[in-house]
């Protein structure tokens, strides 16, 4: 490449946010700022991620490497990272961490008016052999800036969300977001040589691929309306003469990168048990898989409009294709 067919005029995250502020003239900056401390995390969590290999292979034993310091588990790195550089941003007030039992309330003189509910690391049983994990981050307003937040500030439906997101630590590093009702989700691809996540995926929307994604082991626990799903997916229906293609499988176990693929590709993804945390796993999931076109739902309703009853409550979740998600809630509706 000749030096003037570089391209110099891409976009990152970092302006891609202020000038979003710009265009709001009430805003002060808070949720700018704010957003700028989790890309900040990000990128640290992405290092510490790529790293990880290569401590191993200079030695570690249970827990401890060559020098004989402790190392710590990645997860648990990843939660201190979101947690210190969230309280020092100086903008929120309540932090609710999947590694933390109890909500964290930032002490006066470093609160501010969001709370932040997620998943530090995300895909527990992917991280040791090398595949793609990922954070999760959804945001809530405090309701009244002049009172004391508490646990109503983040025990909210989803659709009070004011923003969304997630990174993944894949072949590449990948951060995509979204904003309460702009419709419009971005990814941002990690450059590491110049530290910035630059814009790579402009108005991302859901592919139209067919691909059903659930860890289909747990079949025998699944609602009836679940398996005649993945039976249609599978197999002509009755009578079916001519020519059938059947949906591709596709799951990797890590809730960002099979999400993250759906939005790409299209297709559905579910786990209909209920093992997936609604605050800082389905919701934001939710908010960004609308914004791209598609619908989340429990199966019964919709996924955002839930109210979780405790800080790390569970939900089934389907998402994906409006078409795909449609004909599982018409399942249920048959079936229940
Ligand atoms: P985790 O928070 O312990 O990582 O669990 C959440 C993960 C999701 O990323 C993924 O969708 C799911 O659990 C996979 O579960 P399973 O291994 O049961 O298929
Ligand atoms: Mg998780």
């Amino acid at each position: 490449t000749k030096r003037e067919d570089l391209r110099t005029d891409f976009v990152t995250l970092t302006n891609d946010i202020l000038q979003r502020q710009q265009h709001q003239p009430q805003a002060k900056g808070d949720l700018t700022i704010l957003l700028s401390a989790i890309s900040s995390a990000c990128k640290w969590i992405s290092n510490v991620v790529r790293k990880a290999e290569l401590l191993k292979v200079i030695g570690v034993t249970g827990g401890t490497n060559v020098q004989n310091e402790n190392v710590q588990k990645l997860d648990i790195l990843s939660n201190q990272i979101m947690c210190n550089l969230l309280r020092d941003s100086g903008k929120t007030a309540i932090l609710v961490s999947e590694e933390d039992d109890d909500a964290i309330f930032i002490e006066d003189g470093k609160k501010g008016f969001y709370c932040v509910c997620f998943d530090p690391l995300d895909g527990s049983s992917n991280i040791d052999c090398g595949v793609s994990i990922g954070t999760i981050f959804g945001i809530y307003r405090v309701k009244d800036t002049h009172g004391k937040p508490s646990l109503a500030d983040v025990l909210r439906p989803g659709t009070e969300m004011v923003a969304a997101g997630y990174c993944m630590y894949g072949s590449s590093t990948v951060l995509v977001l979204t904003f309460q009702g702009s419709n419009e989700v971005n990814g941002y691809t990690l450059d590491p040589h110049i530290g910035e996540f630059v814009l790579t995926h402009r108005n991302m929307k859901l592919g139209k691929k067919k691909i059903y994604s659930i860890n289909e082991g747990n079949e025998s626990t699944f609602d009836d309306a679940i398996k005649g799903y993945l039976k249609s997916v599978k197999y002509p229906p009755p009578g079916h003469t001519g020519k059938f293609t059947p949906y591709s499988a596709r799951y990797v176990g890590s809730m960002v990168a099979d999400v993250h693929r759906t939005i790409l590709y299209g297709g559905i993804f579910m786990y209909p048990g209920g093992k997936l945390r609604i605050l800082y796993e389905c919701f934001p999931m939710s908010l960004l898989v609308e914004a791209a076109g598609g619908k989340a739902s429990t199966g019964r309703k919709r996924m955002l409009e839930v109210t979780p009853e405790s800080l790390h409550a569970r939900s089934g979740i389907i998402l994906g294709t409006k078409e795909e998600v449609d004909k599982v809630e018409e399942l249920y509706k048959q079936l229940d």
